[in-house]
């Protein structure tokens, strides 16, 4: 098969050799019709005399024009907005003891995998960087069938039970009377669920923390949310909690910086995805288990079935099992991105489910509503859905099937075709629901267990570095000072006052109501896994911005820029126009993006050279801007011996990750240095 035109075909994998079947170039060939018709034109349609009517007659125009008419399918209800990639996961130890999961067996074996990554609210062409849950989707393409780890970015969720999500959605969405805000939980409706539905308040925490605002998706955490179960060869349960931990380390963006992104690249964080993979820098994210004993159930002081709780990781320590690596991007958006679909009832012998009520509902939904977005129940034949192992059953018909199931026995039992397709049993590889024990009255109630909304909510507060602490007040404030509702407003303050009365009161002093008057929580533990403060910080893949013009000293700047790739940082040539640029011994440099394509929000870092051009006084003004933003953002800028006249003329004060070249014999280490530390929150920047 010709290859040339497909960016794969390196190391292929029983999935990429499968979608391959599926794949249509049309680079050198023939226009036909669907019914594979020769055309003689694609640009008139045919008409009775040149300027006469167009005649019904004309297939090609209908066809054409209907399939585009039929073009588009419903976005997805939630987590409309996503991107996707393909790649592997690879098992570091056997988990035999634990699952008898075919994947989780040996050391070192490799299951093809796809992710979705996305944005619960926004519309499917709303912003990347709005302020909200990443949906972190997994599919494991095992040799048992598709395993779905349908996970986000945050460990918990807004609500306890399932029978709630459409009015949590609901709420957060546009509001129905005006469909505003697009992509945003800053108004009324989001606000006064949160308010009179108070098991949301420890993941609204997390949704005002830097979390909800990632720098990228190479760079943000997933989990699997609920407890579900691992069952051994022996039939043994445990409790299972799942964490994705990517290995650049976690990192967010800052609110301002968030929102002037939504305006110069809505597509910043997918763009992101699809450079790093196109250039080999490929996202990896270790899988880690917590896992608890069936004794263990009613240990803590939360219910593990209650969705709205994290098992802190110092309780119960996360161990990590493989590593899940992103290599290659789509060839076609629609086809696999769009096409795909989770369901968290996609699991395989060795994975079960527990009680959670959340998780239950779940169970129902997501079948249900692909039913409508793909057009009736074979959606598990679109390609990227199709597991790589066989598929028998007796399931026929349905809108847009593509299997022809040959011979005339469509049912079981049956003697005319041996009783085939025959089960299995569970030693043979057949799925067995565990057998849990459950006794009770049939009742539409709470458990009592599920009472508790605040103590956690608290842990995260507790578990916050100072800065961190701020941003989540500076995110209520934000958040809750665009609320018409004087009494929305009152009432969510009078709410978090549970989880620290000062922050409360902070917050109710900048949205303007009264004072909360109830009393914190009084939780005094703190989970240092849960702050960001902690987190791994690199320099690989980070990238700057150059800011430069003609006369730099090409052997301070050569130098610079060497020891950056040496560190694998990335950086931009921004000129004042596109084109080259040269040193004052003539050597030259490519810019690559200039003043109008490009800002300092889209950059980790900058390095200030400057010198001359054309126009120098809108040189100079560009410069100063950028650096102004930059330092506004707490990014490391590196100076130049000639970039020195512009911070001086700038706001930015030497100081906390401002790092000059004038005396500084390894000024490229000390820059990557401030470059791996990507916020220097202790910068005075008023
Ligand atoms: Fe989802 N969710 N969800 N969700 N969810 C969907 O399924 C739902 C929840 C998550 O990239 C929908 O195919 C209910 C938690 C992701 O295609 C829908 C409840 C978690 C994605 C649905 C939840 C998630 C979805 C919409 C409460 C993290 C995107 C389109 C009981 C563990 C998957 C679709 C993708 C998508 C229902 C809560 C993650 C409507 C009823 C908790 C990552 O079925």
């Amino acid at each position: 098969m010709d290859k040339s035109w497909s960016n794969h075909g390196k190391d292929t994998d029983a999935k990429e050799q499968q979608l391959e079947e599926f794949r249509v170039n049309n680079v050198g060939k023939k226009m036909t019709t669907n019914q594979g018709v020769n055309v003689s034109n694609d640009e008139d349609s045919l008409k009775s005399g040149v300027r006469g009517p167009t005649l019904m007659e004309d297939f090609h125009f209908r066809e054409k024009m209907t399939h585009f008419d039929h073009e588009r399918i419903p976005e997805r209800v939630v987590h409309a907005r996503g991107y996707a990639a393909h790649g592997e996961f690879v098992l570091y130890e056997s988990m035999k003891e634990y699952t008898r999961a075919g994947f989780l067996q040996k050391a070192g074996s490799k299951t093809p995998v796809f992710l979705r990554f996305s944005n619960v609210v926004g519309s499917s062409g709303s912003m990347d960087t709005a302020r909200d849950v990443r949906g972190f989707a997994v599919k494991f393409y095992t040799e048992e069938g598709n395993y779905d780890l349908v996970g986000n970015n945050i460990p918990i969720f807004f609500i306890q039970d399932a029978m709630k999500f459409p009015d949590l959605i609901h709420a957060a969405k546009p509001e129905p009377n005006n469909e505003m805000p697009q992509a945003a939980t800053a108004h009324d409706t989001f606000w006064d669920f949160v308010a009179n539905n108070q098991e949301s308040a420890a993941m609204v925490m997390w949704l005002m923390s830097d979390r909800a605002i990632p720098k990228n998706y190479r760079m943000m955490e997933g989990f699997g949310v609920h407890t579900f179960r691992f069952i051994n060869d022996k039939g043994k349960s445990r409790f299972v909690k799942f964490h994705w931990k990517p290995v650049l380390g976690v990192h967010s963006l800052v609110w301002d910086e968030a929102q002037i992104i939504a305006g110069k690249d809505t597509d910043f964080q997918r763009r992101d995805l699809w450079e790093s993979i196109e250039m080999g820098n490929f996202p990896e994210y270790e899988l880690g288990v917590q896992i608890l004993e069936q004794e263990e159930e009613f240990k803590f002081d939360f219910d593990i079935l209650d969705a709205t709780k994290l098992w802190p990781e110092e309780i119960v320590p996360v161990k990590i099992i493989g590593k899940l690596t992103l290599n290659r991007n789509v060839d076609n958006v629609f086809a696999e991105t769009e096409q795909v679909a989770f369901h968290p009832g996609n699991v395989v012998p060795g994975i079960d489910f527990t009680n959670d009520p959340l998780l239950q509902g779940r169970l129902f939904s997501y079948i249900d509503t692909q039913l409508l977005r793909l057009g009736g129940p074979n959606f598990a034949e679109i390609p990227i859905n199709r597991p790589i192992c066989p598929i028998h059953n007796n399931q026929r018909n349905g809108f847009s099937r593509q299997t022809i199931n040959v011979g005339r026995v469509s049912y079981h039992k049956n003697s005319l075709a041996n009783n085939t397709p025959s089960t299995s049993t569970e030693a043979k590889g057949g799925f067995v629901h565990y057998e849990e024990k459950v006794e009770g009255r049939i009742t539409r109630a709470r458990s009592k267990s599920f009472d508790d909304h605040f103590s956690q909510a608290r842990l995260f507060w507790n578990s916050m570095s100072p800065p961190e602490k701020q941003h989540i007040i500076n995110a209520f404030s934000f958040e809750v000072g665009k609320v018409n509702s004087q009494s929305v407003r009152q009432q969510v303050v009078d709410m978090f006052v549970h989880v620290d009365k000062e922050m409360a009161t902070i917050i109710a002093h900048n949205v303007g109501v009264n004072k909360p008057t109830g009393e914190q929580s009084t939780v005094t533990a703190s989970s240092p896994a849960l702050s960001q403060a902690n987190t791994i910080k690199l320099p690989q893949t980070l990238k700057v911005g150059v800011l430069i013009g003609n006369g730099f000293d090409a052997t301070e700047v050569n130098n610079v820029l060497k020891t950056l790739t040496k560190y694998g940082v990335r950086y931009s040539i921004i000129g004042e126009r596109i084109g080259a640029i040269e040193s004052k011994e003539g050597v030259q440099l490519m810019a690559n993006e200039t003043y109008l394509t490009t800002d300092s929000v889209l950059f980790d870092a900058l390095y200030v050279v400057g010198v001359s051009a054309d126009n120098q006084a809108k040189f100079n003004q560009d410069i100063l801007i950028n650096i102004n933003q930059a330092f506004r953002h707490y990014k490391p800028i590196g100076v130049a011996r000639t970039g020195m006249q512009f911070l001086n003329e700038s706001n930015a004060k030497i100081g906390p990750g401002i790092v000059v070249q004038t005396g500084n014999a390894d000024f490229g280490e000390k820059f990557v240095e401030a470059i791996a530390t990507q916020r220097f929150w202790n910068r005075d920047i008023y």
